[in-house]
């Protein structure tokens, strides 16, 4: 962090939605914010996701390691409760949810079942509106914010993206109407646009490794994105380098949101 010298997260606090291993997305956003100085609680699903979780945020001597399953509001009301109860206010909340059966990730758009659209709708995109509702009270007059991930597919068909690219439409304008709603409030919104990475989301996606080989080829940097690269934005979201910045959708893709052909 060259620009971000020293310690710009100190005595803030964050919550993080997401981490499932240690190649998350939302796991180099907390060691960003981490080596910044803030504090961190961390959110799981289930025994299989806590037994990964655990150790990663003992690592960075978490405050609050709680379950949560973001499509139950008592589950929510709990997790920001003990937020309240802890710390007594929140300065960052990083939301890296997504969720599509797996056959609605494969084959024709077409064929979505109703359930399957409602179930990605409701953890990949309100999911965010659920958390920003309970978050907005503690994040209040502080110049927080809130950051999410978002994916190409929202805007242009990917194939297989299906369903999650419809519900990550609704999460990119979702960014749109709480930064309208939360800025009053001096809590920003936005969403990060990532490129490719080979993470747990991406695990067991048809021809992942070809799109990989594509966006090297096709991109105008030649290069895939890291982790890294998105817990680095995600830092500049987070810090007064950002201050004016909100309902965003930013890119880390090596270009590739540029490329016609
Ligand atoms: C996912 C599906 C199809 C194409 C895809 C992806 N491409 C990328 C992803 C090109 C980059 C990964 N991505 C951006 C996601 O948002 C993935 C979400 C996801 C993944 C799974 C896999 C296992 C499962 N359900 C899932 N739900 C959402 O059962």
């Amino acid at each position: 962090m060259a620009i971000l010298s020293g310690k710009p997260f100190e005595g803030k606090k964050a919550l993080i939605l997401g981490v499932a291993n240690e190649r998350s997305l939302a796991w180099s956003i907390a060691q960003h914010l981490h080596e910044g100085g803030a504090q961190l609680a961390f959110t799981y699903l289930g025994d299989a996701l806590e037994r990964r979780v655990r150790p990663l945020a003992e690592s960075v001597q978490a405050e609050i390691i709680a379950p949560c399953n973001v499509a139950d509001d008592q589950q929510l009301d709990a997790l920001f409760q003990q937020v309240k109860d802890r710390w007594g206010h929140l300065d960052y909340l990083i939301h890296s949810v997504a969720f599509a059966n797996k056959e609605d990730l494969e084959g024709r758009f077409v064929n979505t079942s109703r359930e399957g659209f409602k179930m990605a709708m409701d953890i990949s995109a309100y999911s965010l509106v659920a958390t920003a509702k309970r978050a907005e009270p503690l994040m209040e007059g502080r110049n927080g914010s809130i950051v999410t991930l978002s994916y190409y597919g929202a805007e242009k068909v990917v194939p297989n993206y299906n369903v999650m690219g419809v519900a990550k439409a609704a999460l990119e304008a979702s960014v749109r109407y709480l930064a309208y709603d939360l800025g009053t409030k001096k809590i920003r919104v936005n969403a990060i646009s990532a490129g490719p990475v080979k993470t747990l989301a991406a695990a067991g996606i048809r021809d992942f490794r070809t799109m990989l080989a594509a966006a090297e080829q096709k991109t105008p940097l030649h290069e895939t994105i890291s982790a890294e690269d998105v817990g680095a934005l995600a830092a500049f979201l987070c810090s007064p380098l950002g201050k004016h910045m909100t309902g965003c959708t930013l890119y880390v893709d090596s270009g590739a949101h540029i490329m016609g052909a």
